[in-house]
């Protein structure tokens, strides 16, 4: 049957016109900005043989074989928005209480047309067969597989420490200039590049976790922190003659986050993973990564206050103000400063700030922590120092800092700024409140950027520009250039800099994404983000000229997307 016949057959089948996807038609992804989709559909990597089967009572029939299939195909295209256990999270929960009353028909429709809500039209768009819109459809009537847990035994079995710290060095045993290497995400290798910044030359390629996500590094700079999506942590010792991970663990079956301990007197002593499942943080030691605490993150909702079976955690960073990690968690909304002066009586303050927490940065005087709110959006402030939330502040639509860009607007003070994945604005908030008193937690200037789907905005202290990316803009000429803005003049119209054209490469996306200072502040890098198959490269901008100052290109950069510059991560500056 075509998917025109299928929805008109799903509508008479439904019986009222009102109780079904009549949006169905309206174009490729009804309703969801296309910036958004590329974002979030992220295979979740798990291998659906771990989670277990509930055939449901009432449930439409379903053989064995579909049920592996279908776990599959969840997975993969569906628990990225909706949550392993179908609770919700930016998608909407799909549960059976919620799934059987709709009836098969109803949510083949769903599956195969999308929503205006931000469903994908999965079914007319090709990407499932008819066959899989109707497995999906009956599966989703019966309970949800539940993954295994994971807790101390399974993180002590996947621990390794390699090199134990009293073998390895007790000072610098190569020439790099450590304060200027960059750790370079390669996504799709699971790997990282650790690349010079003065010769630009690749010093190390590391094999790490599965589609590798951030790198973080530790306080005094000698050690590298990196995580895979699959939670692998890669602990990577800098001092080594030739850096390489001296330490490993897995702390979960899928996360994102990593950080170490900042506090005074703690200086690389504790590092903290979170993870998406099973939803939980892990504190380490933080230079063996032996595991040493285990806290789930599951409970109350902050708004509705119910019951959340899957709060993934986000981002986490080192109070500068406290022995504490700052810990988002997604789905409840809540901040939680994690103080680790005393880990066996172990003291959680919890804000309320809303949902869903993703990104954020410090502002430049490192006591308030802003972060996206993103489905709210809004920007929660915390006072690192008081432990309160100072503010949450309406900005655009789906604010994605990364860690956000700090600097001092002529007019209103120092300002850190969001761009947004839902729309083409750039929110400066005032964050002085004791010298710009009623500019402080307040948007005070908007500015227009080339479009949504922006990821990453950045700048630095040396720097007058503002670089902002938009690597899942639709448009290509969007996605395949950034903006930058002069803060010496912000009414001036931004430039354009034409970055993929700059790496020239052969065919690809060629997404640029996530500009990073070098240690002073003169150059900014981007990578030209193209497929697994395809040639990608990073490209080095002069900051003061705005012309191309290199091209770094090689065979084994596959995928590069985050680049993290060690003494601008280590100091949080950006
Ligand atoms: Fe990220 C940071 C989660 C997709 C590149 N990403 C983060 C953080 C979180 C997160 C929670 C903050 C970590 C911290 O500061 O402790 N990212 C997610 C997702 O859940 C999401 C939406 C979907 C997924 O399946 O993973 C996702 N992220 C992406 C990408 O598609 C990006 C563009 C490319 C890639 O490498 O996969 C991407 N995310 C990044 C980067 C950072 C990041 C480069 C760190 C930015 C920084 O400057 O600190």
């Amino acid at each position: 049957m075509s998917y025109a016949k299928l929805f008109f057959t799903s509508v008479m089948m439904a019986g009222t016109l009102a109780s079904v996807p009549v949006y169905a038609t309206k174009g490729e992804h009804p309703g969801t900005p296309e910036e958004e989709l590329r974002y979030k559909g992220a295979p979740v990597p798990m291998s659906p043989e771990s989670a277990q089967e509930h055939i449901t009572p009432k449930g439409p029939s379903l053989t064995h074989e579909e049920f592996t299939r279908a776990k599959r195909i969840f997975f993969e295209r569906c628990a990225g928005c909706h949550g392993v256990l179908r609770k919700g999270a930016t998608g909407k929960p799909l549960t059976p209480d919620i799934t059987q009353p709709k009836g098969t028909e109803y949510l083949k429709a769903f599956i195969g047309f999308g929503s205006p809500a931000g469903m994908p039209n999965f079914g007319s768009s090709g990407q499932l067969s008819e066959q899989d819109v109707d497995l999906m459809a009956r599966y989703l009537q019966h309970e949800p597989p539940v993954p295994p847990e994971y807790g101390m035994k399974e993180m002590k079995e996947s621990w390794k420490l390699i090199i134990p710290p009293n073998k390895r060095p007790k000072k610098q045993m190569n020439k790099y200039n450590l304060d200027n290497l960059f750790s370079v995400t390669l996504r799709d290798a699971g790997q990282v590049a650790l690349i010079d910044g003065d010769s630009k030359k690749i010093v190390k390629i590391i094999d790490t976790g599965y589609a590798v996500h951030i790198s973080r590094m530790s306080n005094s700079g000698r050690y590298v922190f990196v995580i895979g999506r699959d939670a692998k942590v890669n602990l990577i010792d800098l001092w080594m003659k030739e850096p390489g991970t001296v330490a490993e663990i897995k702390v979960g079956m899928e996360a994102r986050s990593v950080e170490t301990s900042k506090y005074k007197g703690y200086e690389d002593r504790y590092a903290i993973a979170g993870a998406y499942w099973p939803p939980q943080y892990t504190i380490m030691d933080g230079d063996t990564l032996e595991p040493l605490k285990i806290v789930s993150t599951r409970g109350m909702t902050v708004d509705t206050q119910e019951y959340h079976p899957e709060p993934r955690v986000a981002a986490i960073v080192a109070s500068h103000e406290h022995p504490e990690f700052i810990v988002n968690v997604k789905e409840t909304g809540k901040i939680l400063l994690v103080n680790y002066s005393d880990l066996d009586n172990l003291q959680v303050t919890t804000i309320d700030a809303a949902r869903y927490l993703h990104d954020g940065g410090w502002d430049s005087s490192k006591r308030y922590f802003m972060t996206a709110a993103n489905k709210s959006n809004k920007i929660a402030v915390v006072d690192s120092k008081t432990r309160k939330l100072a503010a949450l502040v309406d900005v655009g639509k789906i604010p994605h800092p990364g860690r956000g860009a700090n600097f001092v607007d002529h007019k209103y003070g120092p300002v850190w700024a969001t761009s947004h994945l839902g729309d083409d604005t750039i929110a400066l908030i005032g964050t002085d409140p004791k010298g710009h008193k009623k500019y402080a937690w307040k948007v005070v200037r908007t500015l227009k950027g080339q479009g949504g789907g922006s990821l990453f905005i950045k700048t630095h202290p040396k720097s007058h520009y503002l670089y902002v990316d938009t690597p899942l803009n639709p448009d290509n000429k969007i996605s395949q250039t950034v903006a930058v803005f002069d803060l010496n003049d912000l009414d001036k119209p931004y430039k354009v800099l034409p970055i993929a054209d700059w790496a020239k490469l052969g065919e690809g996306p060629k997404r640029i994404v996530q500009p990073e200072f070098n240690r002073k502040g003169d150059e900014v890098w981007f990578s030209v983000w193209s497929g697994k198959k395809q040639e990608s490269a990073i490209v080095v901008v002069d900051d003061k000229t705005l012309k191309l100052k290199n091209v770094i290109k090689d065979k084994r950069l596959i995928t590069p997307t985050g680049k993290f510059n060690v003494y601008n991560t280590m100091y949080d500056v950006y």
